[in-house]
């Protein structure tokens, strides 16, 4: 059971694309921090709301195991993990809070630029490499596709073209990775942005205070934006 905790903890990208938006927002909510900059943990100081600066990765499993509150993550990492969790049989304590409006992307099922798409049935058999095989596994499920899922950790748009995969599942924002290789988008499986990440358990403790009282801050820089 978790510990009861005073302070809110929030994990975020450390480096990455959505380390400075997330950042920023956070600022705009109101919350500010003593820190160096590459430091891990930045300590709060208008609020007791203190930030940990991790791999986006690890976001979902440090809330899972309590370590953090809340995180901000892009929807693809959180909606991987929660079928990752799900597959192995692990209760999912993690869900998104707010959709924040940035960080968008799509991700994808991209085709050689040569084939002629005719529909997602063009999959059966097929080799798809992808670094998010949970989310692929659901949506092949859901349109009754058998085809072979092949898990790669990076470099998944060069896999057609060394023989290991006919196509690829991957994230696309501009598309011009996709263009470079030779590749082209044909249907989207998510759309994604970042996600104010927390668990899908209400906190008993202060935490419960805080974390409204940031989402009340939140929701009202996000009504600004719109
Ligand atoms: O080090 P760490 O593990 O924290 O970082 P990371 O390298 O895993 O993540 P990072 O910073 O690359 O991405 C963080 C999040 O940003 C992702 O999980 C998505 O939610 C979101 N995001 C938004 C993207 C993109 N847009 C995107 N374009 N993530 C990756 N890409 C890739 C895309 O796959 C392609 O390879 O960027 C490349 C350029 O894309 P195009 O379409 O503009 O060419
Ligand atoms: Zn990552």
């Amino acid at each position: 059971s978790p510990a009861v905790r005073d302070r809110l903890r929030i994990a975020i990208q450390k480096s990455g694309r959505l380390s400075e938006p997330a950042r920023a927002l956070l600022a705009s909510a109101g919350l500010s921090w003593r820190e160096s900059r590459d430091r891990l943990f930045c300590y709060g100081e208008s609020l007791p709301v203190d930030l940990l600066l991790v791999r986006d990765d690890d976001i979902p499993g440090l809330i899972a195991d309590g370590v953090c509150d809340l995180g901000i993550v892009g929807r693809n990492v959180l909606a991987e993990q929660a079928g990752e969790r799900e597959a192995a049989g692990l209760p999912v304590v993690f869900r998104e809070w707010r959709a924040l409006g940035f960080g968008g992307c799509r991700l994808s099922i991209a085709v050689p630029d040569g084939w002629d798409w005719q529909g997602p049935a063009q999959l059966a058999g097929k080799r798809i490499a992808t670094s998010y095989p949970n989310l692929l596994r659901a949506w092949l499920r859901a349109q009754a596709i058998e085809a072979d899922i092949v898990v790669l950790n990076g470099s998944v748009e060069i896999a057609p073209r060394l023989g290991q995969a006919d196509l690829i599942c991957d994230l696309v924002s501009s598309g011009a990775t996709l263009a470079a290789n030779q590749l082209k988008p044909v249907l989207d499986i998510l759309h994604s942005e970042a996600v104010l990440a927390g668990p899908v358990t209400p906190f008993v403790d202060a935490r419960a205070e805080l974390a409204e009282l940031l989402l009340r801050r939140m929701d009202g820089v996000l009504r600004i934006r719109d």
